[in-house]
C-alpha cells in the first residue's frame, strides 16, 4: 500500500469565524493555517481564499498573494486551488486561479444541490471547459465527485480525451445534496473507479474521520480541514487545521500507514509525469 496523502482543506468558501473563530480569512491567517497543516503531515493544501472580511473570492491576485505567502512558510507543499469557488460564481470567476499555473486544481464533475436553495452548477460543457483550460496550462486535475454519477461523467470525459490520465478522484461524502457518508457509500464509490486510479475521501461534518479511517484501510488517501469539519471531536472545536491533520496522522499510524511527504505525494499521484 502506498504512503498516505493527507490533504488539508483549510478554509473553504462557506464556513465562517462565527462557526469557528480560527477559520482563516486574511493572507497571513491562511499562510499560518497552511504551515500548521503541512507541519502536522499534510502534503496538499486545498485552497480557497477570502477577502479580509471573510467573503469568498476567486480573485486571481488574492490567490497569487496567498500562494506566495504559503510558499514562503512551506515551500514544498502542493497547493491545490479550488475551481469550485462558492455557489453562484460564474465560470470565468471560478477559473481565475488556474491562470497562475498551480501544480494541481480541483475539477468538479457534476451539478448537485448544496443545501436549502443552493445549487452547485457544473454542466457537462462547464466540466469540458475547465478541463481544457487545466490541460492547456499543465494543471493536474483532482476530480471532485459528490455522487456516483459524477464519477461516470469523469470517466466518460476521460474516454473522450477531455480529462487526461492519470486519474485522481476526490470522493466528497455527506454534502446535503450528494452521496451520504456511510461506509457502504465510500466502498461503492471506490469500486466505481478503474483499478489504476488514485482516490481521496472527504467526509463532511461528523463523517470526516470515519471516512478518513476507512479510506486509509482501503489504500485511499484522506482530506480533513475546516472546509469540511470544524470539530476535533464531538462538541470540541478544533484550534487549528493542524489539529485535524494531526488526528488523521494518529489514525493512520495506528492502522500501520505511513504519511507521504509532498515529494512522495507527487510521485504517487503522477503529477508532472
Ligand atoms: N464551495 C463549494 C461550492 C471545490 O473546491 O472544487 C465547491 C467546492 C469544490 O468547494
Ligand atoms: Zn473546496
Amino acid at each position: 500500500m502506498s504512503k498516505l496523502i493527507i490533504t488539508a482543506a483549510i478554509c473553504g468558501a462557506e464556513v465562517t469565524k462565527q462557526h469557528n473563530p480560527t477559520v482563516p480569512y486574511t493572507v497571513a491567517e491562511i499562510a499560518e493555517e497552511a504551515r500548521r497543516s503541512a507541519e502536522a503531515g499534510a502534503s496538499i493544501i486545498h485552497l480557497h481564499v477570502r477577502q479580509d472580511d471573510g467573503t469568498p473570492t476567486q480573485d486571481r491576485e488574492r490567490y497569487r498573494l496567498c500562494i506566495e505567502a504559503i510558499k514562503k512558510v512551506c515551500p514544498d507543499v502542493i497547493i491545490q486551488p479550488s475551481t469550485g469557488g462558492a455557489v453562484g460564481m460564474s465560470n470565468e470567476e471560478r477559473l481565475q486561479p488556474v491562470d497562475l499555473k498551480p501544480e494541481m486544481a480541483t475539477l468538479d464533475c457534476g451539478t448537485c444541490n448544496f443545501g436549502g436553495d443552493d445549487i452547485f452548477v457544473n454542466t457537462e460543457n462547464t466540466i469540458i471547459e475547465f478541463a481544457a483550460k487545466m490541460k492547456g496550462l499543465g494543471v493536474f486535475p483532482e476530480l471532485e465527485c459528490f455522487d456516483k454519477g459524477m464519477i461516470d461523467m469523469a470517466l466518460r470525459l476521460h474516454k473522450k480525451g477531455h480529462i487526461p490520465a492519470p486519474l485522481h478522484f476526490n470522493f466528497v461524502l455527506g454534502v446535503n445534496g450528494g452521496i451520504s457518508a456511510e461506509p457502504r457509500d465510500l466502498i461503492f464509490m471506490r469500486g466505481s473507479v478503474p483499478p489504476g486510479a488514485t482516490f481521496t475521501a472527504t467526509g463532511i461534518g461528523r463523517g470526516q474521520f470515519p471516512m478518513a479511517a476507512l479510506s486509509i484501510i482501503m489504500g485511499g488517501h484522506a482530506r480533513v480541514g475546516y472546509e469540511d469539519n470544524i470539530y476535533l471531536e464531538k462538541g470540541v472545536l478544533a484550534k487549528s487545521n493542524g489539529e485535524l491533520v494531526a488526528k488523521a496522522v494518529r489514525i493512520a499510524r495506528e492502522l500501520g500507514r505511513d504519511i507521504a511527504s509532498p515529494g512522495e505525494a507527487r510521485t504517487i499521484l503522477g503529477i508532472g509525469r
